[in-house]
């Protein structure tokens, strides 16, 4: 869960100016968001994390997505489960690229919160990640990557991720069989 004392909806996750708007639609979210919010972290990514609701505190999401760009965010994320809508009404608020992350939800497995997500009418464009745990993580990576059009430091940090997870995955390529005892 967010830590209550960091939360209250101005959550600075670094001390410099946050380039990234990490933002979920119930603190219940950050389970899985906390793994987004690292993944920045690691990349050096300035970012900022609250709990907003498109359905619950709907004038927060407009003044925070309408004031975004004034305020030096480049990109948004965002999360939601169920009646996921909190990407798409930012995307309808704001110029800035906003990257979806489907919530696992308990009737549909995420399912439902992928599709509120994916299907939005042509014109106000959201990237949505994969549910869950694997979303959370490739949205910071690929709000690195966009950020690395503009900025050289952050392009050279997700070039050392790749290169550090390919230098891994070619020294673990062995597969032990489980023993025939188990
Ligand atoms: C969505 O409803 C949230 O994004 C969350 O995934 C889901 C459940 O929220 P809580 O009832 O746990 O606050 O709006």
């Amino acid at each position: 869960m967010l830590n209550p004392v960091r939360t209250r909806h101005n959550l600075m996750a670094d001390t410099k100016k946050p380039l990234v708007g990490v933002i979920m639609g119930s603190p219940s979210d950050w389970e899985v968001m906390q793994h987004c919010a690292k993944q920045l972290a690691e990349l050096g990514v300035p970012h900022e994390v609250k709990a907003i609701s498109a359905h619950r505190t709907p004038d927060l999401l407009f003044e925070y997505a309408s004031t975004a760009v004034a305020r030096g965010l480049e990109v948004i994320i965002a999360a939601a489960g169920g009646a996921a809508h909190l990407a798409g009404v930012t995307a309808a608020k704001t110029p800035l690229p906003v990257l979806g992350v489907p919530m696992e939800s308990k009737l549909m497995g995420g399912l439902d919160s992928l599709l509120s997500m994916a299907q939005m009418p042509g014109g106000v464009p959201v990237a949505t990640f994969a549910v869950g745990k694997a979303g959370a993580v490739n949205a910071a990576l690929f709000a690195t990557t966009l950020l690395g059009g503009k900025h050289a430091e952050f392009r050279a940090a997700y070039e050392a991720f790749r290169r550090n997870q390919t230098e891994r995955g070619v020294a673990n390529q062995g597969i032990k069989p489980a023993s025939a005892s188990g």
